[in-house]
């Protein structure tokens, strides 16, 4: 444990953080370069060179890419790296690219493509607007109390979707080069003037096609297509300006760093449209190296500005339950707790209510302050945190701040008594139903879920711990019952951010144990049952990627120090601290661990929308270090918390 703390303190930042790779998508890198090149730009040659290696690096051996480094091919993700690849300057007679043609034009090409590849083909003139799904901005002027207006939707959607319907609005496109007409000869399996752009509309490869589109979307798009032929010009420049306007507020409340890489491209390409080398575009271009991951396989996007508030948060717990509060642990801590004071969000985005934007004072956000997007159990988990340091003398927040923290969480709990991530939930269940995008699931309503709401539990619980007279107690007894309900019958939670059941039970069991339920609550009882059985014989845990795409356990093929913590973390909290199963998971955790402290890597830990893994840096360092810290204190009879 002391081995693993100091692995830990070492790798803090010189600003109290723990900064570290959050990447994996392979969508990222390639809507990037893209987005460069329609603005007649290139990435400068250290970050071309970089982004060529790790285009290559993580190339499969069948010639094409994945969602993510971990996945099979796919021809949305195949197509854009095939692309990116030559927009950096890779010949089309590289035998990488020659290998992936291989394996794309057989299944149909850029024909086949996911949703959001055809768009970004679209954008550089390689696809035929007319073979898209109408993305129209026209939604936008609808009146905001219907259920289907487009501010009801996912934030990370409707802000993919906003500068989209823009761009489409306006079929904005790169200007023509010889290397466009070489690369339209080398995405389609017959010459691009033959292409039948309706037909193509529809069209998805078996691998691409997570989400079907079902009859309901299918009838959206063909009521959609038809106003695409008959729309008014005045009506439409209406919605391209009011969009513009929700696209200027996007850029301002987030100081141009944007809510994700996606729509911070989109974004920049938007304002390059609308005002070419006007102050919009200067102001997007110096902030997009913020999204740049160096590895040791080359360049990549980030799937964030960072994840570095959430990082230290977590940090700050599970140094805190190691129990060593003096020396360098303790100034690690001193340091933590600065950037915890520094990140806090203080104020409203500029003119929220215009924006659809939930009320953001005294929350925190994922990465930085910056980024202006605060979120349900980032806020939780950065509460947590700074009230474990007050007794230690390090909490740098003041009363009155940690005070609208709380007022920010209870003013985001939907009404089914769960968290959901950035707002309320806005939308109707069945908007899920329309998710165009193929390839993700969960990607229309923001609704409520097991971590955000167990994290919520577990802040309030302890901000009364600390405020016995805070009026949260029916806030969290609405959030008990909604993990109760969540609760599957075999005794797990599915986690939606993290791989998978081991995580979702780790949030739905330290909710719980925190919302007052004891040990032989049957709730916990068969929580445990459901670690229990799905434990190894080694000791350890495991569950992979497969398992969020199949909504069932899937193991890999060995333990995972990441899984097996967050196993042991439960069995602890559900006071099974002396039980052998945790014992015997402890012990394969001890034996993993490397001499210097560090656990060996393994596959990634995160999640998004049920499909793509991303790369939590920070967890190998932060999770096996709590488990022990929590497993070898002497009584099991331990808040989920951690203090
Ligand atoms: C994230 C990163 C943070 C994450 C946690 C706070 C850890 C989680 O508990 C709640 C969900 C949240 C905020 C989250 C949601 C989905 C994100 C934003 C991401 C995984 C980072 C990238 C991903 C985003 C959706 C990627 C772009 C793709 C789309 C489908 C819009």
């Amino acid at each position: 444990m002391r081995r693993a703390r100091d692995v830990l303190a070492r790798t803090q930042a010189a600003d109290g953080s723990w900064k570290g790779d959050y990447s994996g998508p392979l969508f990222l890198g390639p809507v990037y370069v893209a987005g460069l090149y329609v603005m007649g730009r290139a990435p400068e040659p250290r970050v071309r060179d970089g982004m060529v290696a790790f285009t290559r690096a993580h190339q499969n051996a069948d010639g094409g890419w994945g969602l993510d480094v971990e996945s099979p091919s796919l021809v949305f993700t195949s197509v854009l790296n095939y692309v990116a690849l030559r927009l950096l300057g890779v010949g089309a007679d590289d035998p990488g690219l020659s290998l992936a043609r291989a394996w794309f034009l057989p299944r149909g090409g850029a024909l086949a493509s996911a949703s959001w590849g055809k768009f970004v083909l679209a954008l550089l003139g390689l696809y035929d607007y007319e073979g898209l799904a109408p993305v129209p901005p026209e939604p936008w002027l609808l009146p905001r109390a219907l259920p289907f207006h487009p501010s009801r939707l996912w934030c990370h959607c409707r802000m993919v979707y906003l500068p989209m319907g823009w761009l489409y609005g306006r079929r904005a496109r790169a200007r023509e080069a010889p290397l466009l007409a070489e690369l339209r000869r080398e995405l389609y399996p017959q010459p691009y003037a033959d292409v039948d752009w309706g037909a193509a509309r529809g069209r998805v490869a078996r691998t691409d096609g997570y989400s079907p589109h079902g009859p309901a979307l299918r009838a959206v798009h063909r009521v959609l297509g038809l106003y695409e032929r008959f729309h008014s010009k005045r009506l439409r420049a209406r919605a391209l300006d009011e969009s513009l306007a929700l696209i200027r507020g996007e850029d301002e409340a987030t100081h141009f760093i944007c809510i994700g890489p996606i729509n911070k491209v989109l974004d920049m390409v938007v304002w390059h449209v609308a005002r070419p080398e006007g102050p919009e575009v200067r102001a997007h271009l110096e902030r997009l190296p913020d999204y740049l991951q160096p590895t040791a396989q080359g360049i990549t996007v980030n799937g964030y500005n960072s994840s570095q508030l959430w990082d230290t948060a977590f940090a700050v717990q599970a140094l805190v339950a190691s129990g060593d509060t003096t020396g360098g642990a303790r100034d690690a801590l001193e340091r933590a707790g600065r950037y915890l004071e520094a990140q806090q969000v203080l104020e409203d985005s500029p003119d929220a209510a215009r924006h659809y934007r939930h009320p953001s004072r005294g929350g925190w956000p994922f990465s930085t302050r910056a980024h202006g997007w605060p979120i349900s159990d980032c806020t939780a988990e950065a509460l947590k945190a700074c009230l474990l340091l007050e007794p230690l003398g390090l909490n740098r927040v003041p009363r009155e701040r940690l005070a609208q923290a709380v007022a920010f969480i209870l003013s985001l709990q939907n009404r089914d008594g769960g968290w959901a991530t950035y707002e309320r939930r806005r939308g109707p269940r069945w908007l899920e139903r329309f998710n165009p995008s193929d390839v993700f699931a969960g990607i229309m309503v923001d609704s409520s879920y097991v971590e955000c709401t167990s994290a919520c539990v577990q802040a309030l619980v302890a901000w009364r711990g600390a405020h016995p007279d805070a009026p949260v107690g029916r806030a969290i007894a609405r959030g008990a019952d909604f993990l109760r309900r969540q609760q599957r019958p075999d005794g797990g939670w599915e986690g939606s951010w993290g791989v998978c059941f081991s995580y979702g039970t780790w949030f739905g069991v330290t909710g719980l144990v925190a919302s007052g339920a004891g040990a032989s609550d049957p709730a916990l009882r068969r929580a445990v049952a459901f670690l229990e059985a799905h434990q190894r014989e080694d000791g350890s845990w495991s569950e992979t990627l497969q398992a969020c795409r199949e909504r069932r356990w899937v193991e890999g093929r060995s333990g995972h120090a990441v899984t097996t913590s967050w196993a042991v973390l439960s069995l602890v909290a559900a006071g099974e601290a002396d039980a052998a199963a945790t014992r015997r998971g402890v012990a394969w955790l001890r034996a993993r661990q490397a001499a210097e402290g560090a656990w060996p890597p393994e596959p990634l830990a995160g999640v998004f929308n049920r499909t793509c893994a991303i790369h939590y840096d920070a967890y190998l360092r932060i999770f096996p270090l709590w488990a022990l810290a929590l497993a070898e204190r002497p009584s099991g009879a331990l808040t989920a918390c951690g203090g």
